[in-house]
């Protein structure tokens, strides 16, 4: 018997009126994870009516002391349930479960922990100000929660990225719908038990499954109660829900796509950066909005790059998830095995020369229906080639050759994406020449992935518009409201 993933509404697991399910399969195997009840216009609409009520309800009135401990309280309870996200995160992605249980599950919880710091400890601007007839006034800024929060989800790392917004959302006092990518429906619809078991109030934490276009997702982000949207994934997604936003004025947060450029120079550690490189290219099978598609290296090292690069790729041994010798998992669908390998193609039609990979791997009997695909090096395309331009999202990267700063500065900031970049250089005035010059929202420096929540995070050009993180996630997930009074 199929298990059934449900929606989430008013505190609720819910069926949908339509009786519309699909199938979700997992990726490493394509055996059945579980029967999704896909949310229509009813639904959505019943968990918007019931985010809006609990606003109004004893969620609006806990003070920011009394919110935040029932949040921490929510932070224990996942790590008590730790296994359960694990088991649900991995059938649904497939990824490692080394990755997922030191980055997604870990981070899913300190998501929350974060965000009540950060509220506790905000504060708002005062002035006082002496009036016409001599008497005085002070204004102060009030932070207000914003209202009803829809959250459209992607699927690379479903918990860690759903809890990046749901944790300011919530511990700033809105209530939250939240649409999972239709690939990864599990750990947001198990969360919904874990908010009843710490007594978060009904209606706070709601989840509407489905798709985008003419389903869940559009009918929310439709939605005239809805008073803002909080979007991570593709970049003519976030255009459509920048459309939506635009009815009824309301305020939109994209994270968006990326073609992100490592730039290893001559001096740098090797060692290190190769590692590093390594790990931006093909963790999480290359799914992952910061990753690597375009590195450059300077041409004294390039072969020597080149070389080592291929090695660590070829040595990525692919399997299930809770095999310790498991390297790399298989990507997240048939849909987006597709797509990369197409892309694969193109490299090859565009006359890559395929240093390593290319297409999919050679696996046992038990894993062949997955959704394999080698990890891929190309060099040999001019900056114009598709590969080296269009955001590919999978395990795969072209390695060009530079000589001068300008000249890589040139070439990786002609790019319509700019969301991450990786500097590798001993030479730290030229990495902070860089960091200044190239057009990011990102920038590590001999690193990559290395995360303080409280720092500002999001695109520039087409990777997106706003910034989360620490304090600049309480500027969309709240209002300033100024009150002045004379006395
Ligand atoms: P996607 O844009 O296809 O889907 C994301 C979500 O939007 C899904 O839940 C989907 O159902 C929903 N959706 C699709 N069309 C919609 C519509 N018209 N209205 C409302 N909702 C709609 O992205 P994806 O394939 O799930 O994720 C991969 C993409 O996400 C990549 O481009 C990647 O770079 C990007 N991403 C960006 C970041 C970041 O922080 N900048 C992080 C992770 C992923
Ligand atoms: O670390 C984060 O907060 C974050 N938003 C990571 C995004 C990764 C993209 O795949």
């Amino acid at each position: 018997m199929s298990k059934d993933i449900l929606n989430f509404i008013n505190g609720e697991y819910v069926k949908n009126a339509s009786g519309r399910t699909y199938e979700k399969r997992n990726p490493v195997d394509d055996s059945l994870v579980g029967l999704v009840h896909e949310a229509g216009k009813p639904e959505v609409d019943a968990a918007v009516a019931a985010a809006r009520a609990a606003l109004r309800g004893p969620w609006g009135r806990l003070s920011v002391a009394e919110r935040c401990a029932m949040l921490d309280g929510l932070v224990a309870e996942i790590n008590h349930r730790f296994d359960d996200f694990l088991q649900a995160e991995i059938a649904d992605t497939g990824k490692p479960a080394h990755l997922a249980s030191h980055v997604d599950i870990p981070r899913g919880a300190a998501n929350f922990q974060v965000f009540t710091d950060t509220i506790k400890n905000a504060s708002t601007e005062s002035f006082e100000m002496r009036t016409p007839d001599g008497k005085t006034a002070r204004s102060y800024g009030v932070r207000v929660p914003r209202g009803v929060i829809a959250i459209i989800c992607p699927w690379n790392l479903p918990l860690l990225l759903m809890t990046w917004k749901a944790g300011p959302a919530l511990a700033c006092g809105n209530t939250v719908v939240v649409k999972p990518s239709e690939a990864t429906p599990s750990t947001a619809t198990l969360l919904g038990e874990v908010m009843n078991k710490v007594g978060v109030p009904k209606g706070v934490y709601n989840v509407v499954n489905g798709f985008g276009v003419d389903s869940a997702g559009a009918f929310l982000t439709a939605h005239p109660h809805v008073n803002g949207i909080t979007f991570t994934g593709e970049t003519k997604t976030g255009a459509a829900i920048m459309k939506a936003g635009a009815d009824g004025i309301r305020p939109v947060s994209l994270e968006l796509g990326g073609k992100n450029a490592a730039l290893v120079f001559a001096d740098c550690d090797f060692d290190n950066a190769v590692a590093t490189v390594t790990r931006s290219c093909f963790e999480n099978a290359g799914q992952v909005c910061l990753g690597t598609e375009r590195v450059y290296v300077q041409r004294p090292i390039f072969d020597k790059f080149v070389q080592a690069l291929k090695g660590q790729a070829e040595a990525m041994k692919p399997g299930r998830p809770f095999d310790k010798a498991t390297k790399i998992g298989p990507l997240v669908s048939k849909v987006h095995q597709k797509k990369v390998l197409g892309m694969y193609q193109k490299a090859k039609d565009e006359g890559a020369t395929i240093v390593t990979g290319g297409g999919i791997p050679d696996m046992p009997a038990d894993l062949k229906d997955g959704c394999w695909v080698q990890p891929t090096i190309w060099t040999g395309l001019p900056e114009t080639a598709t590969v080296v331009t269009e955001e590919i999202f999978g395990p795969c990267c072209h390695i060009q050759p530079f000589d001068t700063e300008d000249e890589v500065l040139n070439m990786v900031n002609a790019n319509r994406y700019g969301l991450a970049t990786s500097i590798h250089t001993q030479d730290i005035s030229r990495a902070m020449r860089l960091a200044a010059a190239i057009e990011v929202g990102l920038c590590w420096i001999n690193s990559w992935f290395l995360r303080d929540l409280r720092t500002p995070f999001g695109g520039s050009k087409q990777s997106g518009i706003g910034r989360e993180g620490g304090l600049h996630s309480l500027e969309f997930y709240t209002e300033l409201r100024n009150v002045m009074v004379k006395y």
